[in-house]
Order: C-alpha cells, then sequence, then structure tokens
C-alpha cells in the first residue's frame, strides 16, 4: 500500500477505535515521520484521557541486589562475596516506607533479585511488617520471576504462594521480567530465568486471584521491530483471556555496567517510537506509562504527546537502572512531577496505585517524599 493510503487508512482505524494488525505496527517501526506517529498515537490517547496525566506517589524498594541469576542486561545483580552486593532488611524497609504514611494513594514498588539464602518465609513476613506499619500503603510487589523463585522455595503451586502473599498484603504486581516476550531472546539474554510462556501464565494466574499486574517491555538491546510487536501481540492476546493488565511500560535499555555494554543507548526518538506504537498496539490494555527513571526526563515529557497517559511517579531511590549508569534523578519531588506535566501543556492528576484518579488532591500535609529534585 502506498505511505498516504496507508496513513488515512490507520488514521480511520485509530478513529474508529478498530484494532492496527501486526503488518501496520510493522509499517509504523518503518514510518521516517516520527511527529506524524505521535500524533495518531495522541488521538488514541486522548480518545480515552483527554489532556490529563496521571502519575504516583511512590517508592521503589529494591531490598536486595543478591542474585543466583545471570541475565546479560542486568548491572544490578551480584554472587554472595562479590563487592557491591546488599540487601536490606525487614526493620529497614519499615522505617524506609515512612514518608509515605498516611499520604493517601501512595504505593511501594518492591523488587528485588532472587536471593540465594532467604527463606520463602522472609517475603509474607516482609509484606505483613509493611501492611502492619500502614495497612492504607498498597503493596506491588514481586515480578513474575520472583514469584516462580518463591514457588520453588516452598514446595507449592505459583498459585498458592500468590494467594499467601495476597493474604499478608499484596496489592498488585509490577510487569518486570517480561524483558521481550520471544523464544530467541529469553535463549540469548536470560536462559535460566522462566521463558516467556511462563511469565504470561504466572500474570494469568495472579489476574484469575484478583491480583491486578502491570507489563513491561525491555526495549534497544539485540530485539528486532518484529519482536517487540510480537510481544505485543502477546500481550493483547493475554488481556483478552484475563483482563489483568492495568498498564504498559516500555523500558529503555541501559547497557553500561552490563555484558551488552558495547551497544549504544537508543535514542530519545526510540524511546518514544515504542510508547507511540504501544499505545496503538495495546488497544485493550488501558495505561501507557512513560517510567522517567529508565526514559529519561526529556523523553517523559514529550511521552504525553507520544501516547503515554501516566508518569512513574516519585520513584525515591530505584537502583537496577542507576547501577547501568542511568543519569535520571534517584526520586523527583511530587511538585516537581506536577510541574514536569504542566510545563508539557498537560493536566496532572494524581492517582492511586490501581489508577484511580485522587484529584482534587485529599488535604494533607506535603504528600512529597523524595530526597532529590
Ligand atoms: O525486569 C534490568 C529491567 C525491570 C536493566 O510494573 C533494566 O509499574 C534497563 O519492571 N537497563 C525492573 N532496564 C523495572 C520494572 C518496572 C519499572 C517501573 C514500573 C513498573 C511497573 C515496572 O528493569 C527488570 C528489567 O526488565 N532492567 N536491567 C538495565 N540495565
Amino acid at each position: 500500500m502506498a505511505r498516504g493510503d496507508l496513513r488515512r487508512t490507520l488514521t480511520a482505524k485509530v478513529q474508529t477505535g478498530q484494532r492496527l494488525t501486526m503488518e501496520e505496527g510493522l509499517a509504523l517501526y518503518a514510518e521516517p515521520d516520527l511527529t506524524w506517529l505521535g500524533q495518531l498515537a495522541n488521538l488514541r490517547r486522548e480518545q480515552a484521557f483527554g489532556n490529563r496525566t496521571t502519575y504516583v506517589v511512590n517508592l521503589h524498594l529494591n531490598y536486595t541486589n543478591f542474585c543466583v541469576g545471570s541475565c546479560l542486561f542486568c548491572a544490578f545483580a551480584r554472587k554472595p562475596g562479590e563487592p557491591g552486593g546488599y540487601e536490606m532488611t525487614v526493620e529497614e524497609m519499615v522505617e524506609r516506607i515512612r514518608p509515605l504514611r498516611g499520604v493517601p494513594g501512595a504505593e511501594v514498588h518492591i523488587v528485588g533479585g532472587l536471593h540465594p539464602g532467604h527463606p520463602y518465609r522472609f517475603y509474607p513476613d516482609l509484606l505483613e511488617a509493611l501492611h502492619r506499619a500502614d495497612p492504607g500503603l498498597h503493596l506491588k510487589a514481586f515480578t513474575a520471576v520472583e514469584i516462580e523463585h518463591f514457588a520453588g522455595l516452598a514446595g507449592r503451586r505459583v498459585e498458592w504462594v500468590l494467594q499467601d502473599l495476597q493474604a499478608h498484603g499484596l496489592g498488585s504486581m509490577p510487569g518486570g521480567g517480561a524483558e521481550v516476550l520471544v523464544e530467541r531472546i529469553h535463549r540469548k539474554l536470560h536462559p535460566a530465568k522462566i521463558a516467556p510462556e511462563r511469565w504470561l501464565e504466572i500474570h494469568g494466574c495472579a489476574h484469575r486471584l484478583g491480583i491486578p499486574t502491570s507489563a513491561t517491555m525491555l526495549a534497544g538491546h539485540i530485539e528486532t521491530p518484529a519482536e517487540r510487536l510480537e510481544h505485543m501481540d502477546r500481550l493483547r492476546r493475554a488481556q483478552e483471556r484475563g483482563g489483568g493488565f492495568l498498564a504498559f511500560i516500555p523500558l529503555r535499555f541501559h547497557p553500561a555496567n552490563t555484558r551488552l555494554a558495547g551497544l549504544p543507548l537508543m535514542s530519545d526518538e526510540g524511546v518514544l517510537r515504542d510508547l507511540a506504537i504501544s499505545r496503538l498496539m495495546l488497544d485493550n490494555i488501558p495505561h501507557v506509562k512513560a517510567y522517567w527513571v529508565m526514559a529519561g526526563l526529556e523523553a517523559a515529557a514529550r511521552a504525553q504527546w507520544f501516547g503515554a497517559d501516566d508518569l512513574d511517579g516519585t520513584v525515591v531511590e530505584e537502583r537496577i537502572t542507576h547501577m547501568a549508569g542511568c543519569l535520571s534523578p534517584a526520586g523527583l519531588a511530587e511538585e516537581t512531577l506536577r510541574g514536569m506535566i504542566l510545563e508539557a501543556g498537560r493536566e496532572p492528576v494524581r492517582r492511586d496505585a490501581l489508577y484511580r484518579p485522587l484529584e482534587p488532591l485529599p488535604v494533607e500535609g506535603d504528600a512529597s517524599c523524595a530526597s532529590s529534585s
């Protein structure tokens, strides 16, 4: 099809809410006019969310980087005895969440390495301690990769583990560990970790238990555009079965200090293209989130015109990407984040962990919890 005809077809499909095909997705990866692509994604974004951009007040707890895994893209993991390894105690983590206590809608995002020594009980006990410290806080915890590891430790099925964690305060699951849901990438980059099909099964199981989750895609390493689209297609089909994915977050790979350190950092244009195409392809996943820590502040600000309706978040102390040479701040004060949204010409709306808008803001002292801006 001639380029002009394709553009007209795609615009009409987006205007009338029709699903784009994989071939059309591939054509969008080859589309030279990024501004036009952004406008198309923006059309769909504004149909659903108008001018608002939501954000969450949150804090990342990367509780340990000791890990039995050995993924080629990771700069975070350490073996016991290696320099730079760390682990947090439950008491330390209870202390760290103190600034979020009583902040309406706040979320604690808990992700760590596959620790070689912790017994299974460590994880429900951690959730319980955090939940007890503030039952109002939402605990978004543990990737599918961690859940599979816990099932091995407990000698139980994943469904049992998820139910047990849910009983101890688990509110939702983050979307990490998906990388690119394609066998070739799994074989080459993280063969010892769960395979794409298993990642999808674990999220499906969570959804059946009423645990919402998100989905990520780690992009900018060895994957091809066709593989990114296969990833999106698998998510789109999984969402038809369960419906529990709340958001999609394309992650920009940071190569420094990893075994893929020779690769260049993906451009801002690459980040915006992934965001726009995911907004257009993933028509049944409600939110597309720009994660400013990995995208960078500038690309995250522009992302609001390329399909993203949400910016994650105040964050505070993320370690996974910062150990891979990421130069973004460790966290953002809430006012800085709101200013960034306003400056981009959007309306900032604070949300809770389940993407429910909280505005007008609940009355409180100071909701900001970041150490830097
Ligand atoms: O799973 C690892 C990725 C993920 C690197 O669910 C790297 O709302 C870049 O999943 N460069 C963890 N990325 C982060 C994550 C996440 C972030 C924000 C929001 C949500 C959500 C989830 O980070 C890992 C892996 O895919 N990662 N190493 C690296 N060198």
